[in-house]
């Protein structure tokens, strides 16, 4: 398979965490903003909003990074979304619609501001980045009392769902505001369980700009 988009991107990086995690065989092609190349028409037939990630599966195109992990844990790991259960798989949705909704929507803005804005000469604009934070504790809290009564966020075992928030979260910590975490116990826990998973060491790894 092919991913293709920059591994500075945690959109093309959540697609990575779930094929390493899958033990899917892939390589990462990664696509050249500066020259627009995301634009481009080649690019556009792998992703018509001319967007990164996009992935190839022979003559199998998908874009969307949550359908993208998705199709890599039905393709080589099934038991990440819990299928054969319905009420457990109706918790890894919940919770990877809680990851898209409540979670990493808050954390968009908040790279932008500290990470992709001062890469393009603009200055972060803090008031962005708090009023963020102070919604992101909100949702922290509700993470914290579900971790409090369960080891992952979708029950005792790990999902997708947990998978899912690696790649913002793993940018989260290259910013000024990895403490925003320190008020949350349990989430922490669950943070250093999931930074202990070898696809979650390589993808980091792929991560670092010097990669
Ligand atoms: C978002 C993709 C996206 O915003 C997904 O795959 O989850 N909902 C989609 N991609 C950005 C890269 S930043 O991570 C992108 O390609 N932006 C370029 C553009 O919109 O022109």
């Amino acid at each position: 398979m092919k991913l293709y988009g920059a591994t500075m991107s945690w959109n093309v990086t959540r697609c990575a965490v779930a094929l390493e995690e899958a033990g899917a065989e892939y390589e990462i092609v990664p696509i050249n903003f500066a020259t627009a190349e995301h634009k481009s028409p080649e690019h556009l037939a792998r992703n018509p909003f001319g967007q990164v990630p996009a992935l190839q599966d022979g003559d199998l195109y998908i874009f969307e990074s949550r359908a993208i992990c998705k199709y890599a844990a039905r393709k080589n790991k099934p038991e990440l979304l819990k299928e054969g259960s319905l009420a457990e798989s109706a918790m890894v949705d919940v919770w990877m619609e809680v990851e898209a909704n409540q979670y990493t929507s808050l954390l968009n803005p908040i790279l932008f501001e500290c990470l992709v804005k001062p890469m393009l000469g603009g200055t972060t604009d803090q008031k962005v980045v708090q009023e963020n934070l102070e919604k992101l504790k909100k949702v922290l809290e509700v993470y914290e009392a579900r971790l409090t009564k369960c080891k992952y966020l979708a029950g005792d075992f790990l999902s997708l769902a947990d998978l899912n928030h690696v790649s913002a979260t793993l940018c989260l910590f290259a910013t000024p505001h990895a403490s925003v975490f320190d008020g949350y116990p349990h989430v922490k826990a669950w943070w250093s369980g999931l930074m202990a998973r070898p696809s979650v060491q390589k993808v980091a790894a792929l991560m670092k700009p010097s990669a």
